[in-house]
């Protein structure tokens, strides 16, 4: 995965796609998720599609009837990882929407979320004893927290049984409820996590003119809905057509760019609908830069691989600048 890019771009998602819904809860006068940015949380945008895989597969491990769930008795009776108390903790908080199985999604966003909690937390035990004291907190955290106010007010959050010392799953506790606090569930938040990086790889072959990367984006049978020429027809077709515009952007003739924004977000584990604005900036040598905002929809399958492809791309009509730019505004209506 082709990291500064994506986490750029997940950065700025970040800003039009993760509206709250409800009240954020604050400490110190912080919004909890931004104190765990402040710590250096990356959650699901920080991690790798190879390491999501290697939580995928050890989610597998567990499900033994392979029905695709965790119940309570695969992980908690059946499991062997730490003790049954522990287990039922990390099971109470993988399952986040607490229907009493934990999909692979809230497995493997756990593991995300607890796995660099920890990691960070640990980088503050400044005597390796395995706690987190009051004076290694305030130490080790004041880079990223400057403010000594919020520094306490987070510790004391974190140190639920107030004794100055945070123990793993003390902290794990507080920041796992923290992680999830006004998001979406695991599922929406993974798949939107991959289809980011997916809109990414787009970006990044339109700009480098890398025909394939893009064609690679697309499904073999996609179809290319155009609502302007109301027609449909098959996307290899479009591709053939589009081919000399990357040939020319990579051999320096021209310069291309698209990036994307969204207002509706659907879908499941496998499938996703994606409705947005696109802007396509294209500039011939020696020529002023041609804006073009379309509104767009995208029908998505993930295939064996665990890779996503574009299967429709309907490019519906014209949008106006102010369209586009009213999709970054967080509460704006189409956000959500
Ligand atoms: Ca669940
Ligand atoms: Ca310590
Ligand atoms: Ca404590």
């Amino acid at each position: 995965m082709m990291n500064s890019s994506y986490v750029g771009l997940a950065v700025y998602l970040s800003i039009s796609l993760h509206v709250h819904a409800q009240a954020p809860e604050e400490v110190g006068g912080l919004e909890v998720a931004t104190i765990l940015e402040m710590l250096g949380a990356k959650q699901e945008g920080g991690v790798s599609a190879g390491q999501r895989r290697i939580y995928q597969k050890h989610f597998g491990f567990g499900d033994h009837n392979g029905d695709g769930l965790h119940s309570a008795e695969e992980f908690i009776e059946k499991g062997s990882y730490l003790s049954p108390q522990a287990r039922r903790g990390i099971f109470t908080a993988s399952d986040a929407d607490q229907d009493g199985t934990v999909t692979q999604a809230e497995y493997v966003l756990n593991r995300i979320v607890t796995d660099e909690a920890k990691a960070l937390m640990q980088a503050l035990d400044a005597d390796d004893d395995g706690l987190v004291s009051r004076e290694e907190f305030d130490e080790g955290a004041k880079a990223d927290l400057p403010v000594k106010e919020q520094r306490e007010a987070t510790f004391r959050a974190f140190d639920s049984d107030e004794n100055g010392l945070l123990r793993t799953p003390e902290y794990l506790r507080v920041w796992g409820g923290w992680a999830r606090a006004g998001r979406k569930p695991a599922e929406a938040r993974l798949r939107e996590t991959a289809l980011d990086a997916l809109w990414a790889k787009v970006s990044r072959s339109v700009k480098k003119g890398d025909f394939a990367g893009y064609s690679a984006t697309c499904h073999p049978d996609g179809v290319l809905v155009s609502g302007t020429k109301a027609t449909s027809y098959p996307l290899s077709k479009a591709l053939a057509g589009w081919q000399q515009g990357f040939e020319e952007t990579k051999a320096g003739k021209m310069k291309a760019s698209v990036a994307f924004r969204f207002s509706q977000r659907l879908g499941d584990a496998t499938t996703a609908h994606e409705t947005g604005i696109f802007l396509y900036t294209s500039q011939a040598t020696g020529s002023e830069p041609n804006n073009a905002f379309i509104h767009f929809e995208a029908l998505l399958l993930k295939n064996g691989e665990g890779e996503w492809k574009v299967m429709m791309e309907y490019q519906k009509s014209a949008a106006t600048q102010e369209a586009w730019e009213d999709l970054l505004l967080p509460g704006s209506p189409g956000t959500r």
